[in-house]
């Protein structure tokens, strides 16, 4: 295992220089997690020459990480800790941090509080340990940050080990067989320095191999759980609904028959018996071929709650998917629209799913698009526990050949206002897909990291700038950043998604990709497919009628305003038209430019933006660790190729289907 080559990502030993170099009291009883804890601080200080002591009447610390409760506190703490009870409760994941009289404190009710509270140390950096602080208390918005892999056992014939990953294999197994864990370890650590506390291990696609974690590979789950215990990481599986009948034999799976829910029982007091602080189950139901209570005239709360019945004693939870459509469409039926069926599934359904059921809904209507509207039931489940889910690994957004922080996307969906709560407000919880495999960069692109740290980041605090949490993976990632680099990582990344949607995606227009595989320009290659995914365009115009009046009723599906800001081409927000209407390529937008412009210009600027990124990371060579510039400089390459194509793909189809040419005379493609 070539753990000698692993990048430390955003945790390299430079990141920990501030607190290693310094007196650094830890006061708290040993544990898993204290033992972590413990165990950075002790690497660090080795390295960088301070000192670690255990002594609470030590009185020369500069700095001091203190769990409360854990006996007498020093009098610093002490103080520290009379201000902060006096506040909301830290709870078991929150810290507070404070400077009186020239020390650094650290203070946490919780062990897993007192590691997230020495992370915020390594990125506060010596600037946790100058001049005053005001208290600071800390909270996660979120109780549960939690990342999925879409990871199989076997080697699927036509997904590979790890489905829309592009980042070699699978961390967890090789070949069929457990890996060593090592790597598993360090993942762990990046995952709490970035603030995620949960993961489900396999995918949601459950082959027969991967049905049998819940069984005989039992064993292979808990030994993972045994190793992200210690940094407050706790694990969940993917089940197939059909388990009771592939692995127990039985003749149904029906979720209101009495012998499936005695199995259901049985099989998860396994689970608890193994790992007893196993989180729960992730379940793909009737979707994409996956079977589910459909099957047996069930609702999806039947479903849900049959498996919520089996978790409850054992304080478990159900992330039960809404990515249920059509994937059997006729696109000769205009009538069908797939970014209505997860509301027209699910909404009915508010108030009937169980309390540890937890809807988890995509953020966008469709799939995982670089640019959506907003999905609607994230805005329709009053009654319902909703996680929104996001996508870190990169299927339709470059898939780790090209640079697309996506941080600014999520923000914009997090901020998204339903009538008076934002998607983060009403959001319980924060789910991503992730983007790590077993490749030495851990996601494939080096630069795609910082879409991992952001879901992290965002997912603890969804009012974080999305580029002052770039500048925090930054920091860490090259510490100490030269500021030339810095700069140039700014101007690479923080508008590389809106880069990456002008070359592809013009005005919310989405799946124009190669079928399949997902990457590359085929610009009707879903045009007379089952998948729903549409465009239309025609010699007149393009995009989707999704309104009430002349269209699919999609817009209905919106509480006000949004309703009617998205039911009219002339409210509609521009980088939405396509998604919403159906209009004329001489349609003009809110820019001035029409429609045809607007593609032509965007797709031509758009490969200019990425020749420049390519430009500005060739200039910082000198700053940047051989194999890492290279490897991102090979990258950068291939974006250009790439977007070129994108760029050539589009202009002609939209120059042939309308005959109208650039009005800047460019070199079109006829
Ligand atoms: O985006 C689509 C992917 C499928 C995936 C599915 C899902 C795991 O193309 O590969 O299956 O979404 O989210 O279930």
């Amino acid at each position: 295992e070539q753990l000698m080559t692993l990048d430390p990502a955003w945790l390299p030993a430079e990141a920990f220089r501030a607190i290693g170099a310094r007196r650094v009291l830890v006061c708290a009883e040993d544990g898993p997690v204290v033992d972590t804890v413990l165990a950075e601080v002790a690497r660090a200080c080795a390295r960088y020459g301070g000192q670690v002591h255990r002594d609470p009447s030590f009185d020369g610390a500069q700095l001091m990480l203190v769990l409360t409760g854990s006996g007498s506190l020093p009098s610093a703490a002490g103080d520290v800790a009379a201000e902060v009870s006096s506040g909301e409760p830290l709870g078991e994941e929150g810290y507070a941090l404070a400077r009186p009289g020239g020390t650094t404190v650290v203070l946490a009710d919780g062990p897993v509080g007192l590691l997230y509270g020495l992370f915020h140390v390594a990125r506060l950096g010596t600037a946790a340990f100058d001049g005053w602080h005001p208290l600071e208390a800390r909270r996660p918005a979120k109780p549960r940050r939690m990342l999925d892999h879409w990871d199989n056992v076997d080697v699927h014939p036509v997904m590979g080990q790890v489905e829309r990953g592009y980042a070699g294999g699978s961390i967890f197994w090789r070949a069929g067989q457990p890996r060593d864990l090592a790597r598993v370890r360090e993942y762990g650590r990046l995952l709490a320095a970035a603030g995620v506390n949960a993961i489900s291990v396999n995918n949601v696609n459950v082959h027969a191999t991967e049905a049998r974690l819940l069984t005989d590979r039992l064993h292979q789950v808990a030994a993972i759980a045994a190793v992200l215990r210690p940094y407050g990481i706790r694990v969940h599986l993917s089940v197939s609904f059909a388990s009771p009948m592939v692995l127990g034999g039985l003749p149904t799976a029906d979720p209101l028959d009495a012998s499936v829910r005695q199995w259901w029982a049985d099989a998860v007091s396994a689970v608890y018996a193994a790992i007893p602080d196993f989180g729960g189950f992730v379940v793909k139901a009737d979707s994409e071929g996956q079977p589910g209570p459909f099957g047996y005239g069930r609702t999806h709360a039947d479903g849900a709650n049959a498996l919520a019945a089996a978790l409850a004693p054992f304080g478990g939870v159900v992330h039960w998917r809404a990515f249920v459509y059509n994937h059997h469409q006729d696109w000769r039926d205009r009538s069908t629209d797939r970014a209505r069926a997860a509301h027209d599934h699910f909404a009915p359904l508010d108030g009937q799913f169980a309390d540890n059921v937890i809807l988890q809904v995509k953020y966008g209507p469709v799939d995982f698009q670089a640019r959506e509207a907003v999905s609607p039931v994230i805005g329709a489940m009053a009654s319902t526990a909703v996680a929104v889910e996001l996508q870190v690994t990169q299927e339709y957004t470059g898939q780790q050949r090209h640079v697309c922080y996506l941080g600014p996307l999520w923000s914009w969906v997090l901020g998204f206002p339903f009538s008076r709560r934002t998607v983060a407000e009403v959001a319980a919880e924060l789910v991503a897909v992730s983007n790590v495999g077993d490749d030495p960069f851990w996601t494939g692109h080096p630069l795609a990291q910082a879409n991992l740290y952001a879901f992290g980041r965002l997912a603890w605090d969804p009012s974080l700038d999305p580029v002052a949490v770039l500048d925090e993976w930054i920091s860490l990632t090259f510490a100490p950043c030269p500021s030339p680099l810095r700069a140039a990582l700014h101007e690479i990344m923080d508008s590389s998604w809106s880069v990456y949607e002008s070359y592809t995606a013009p005005l919310g227009v989405g799946f124009m990709v190669d079928p399949g595989s997902h990457y590359g320009p085929s610009v009707d290659g879903y045009e007379y497919s089952r998948w729903g995914t549409y465009h239309f365009a025609d010699r007149d115009g393009v995009g989707v009628d999704r309104t009430r009046a002349s269209g699919t009723g999609f817009t209905g599906q919106f509480p006000p305003p949004w309703r009617d800001v998205y039911e009219s081409p002339d409210s509609c927000p521009d980088e939405l038209l396509l998604f919403f209407h159906h209009v004329p390529y001489t349609h003009v937008l809110r820019s001035g430019l029409s429609v045809i412009q607007h593609i032509y210009d965007t797709h031509f600027d758009g490969v200019a933006r990425v020749v420049q990124m390519r430009r500005r990371w060739a200039e910082v060579a000198d700053f940047v660790g051989q194999a890492r510039h290279a490897r991102v400089a090979e990258l950068l390459d291939e974006q250009v190729r790439s977007a070129t194509e994108w760029r050539d793909h589009i202009n002609t189809y939209f120059y042939r289907k309308s005959g109208i040419p650039d009005a800047r005379g460019r070199r079109i493609y006829a």
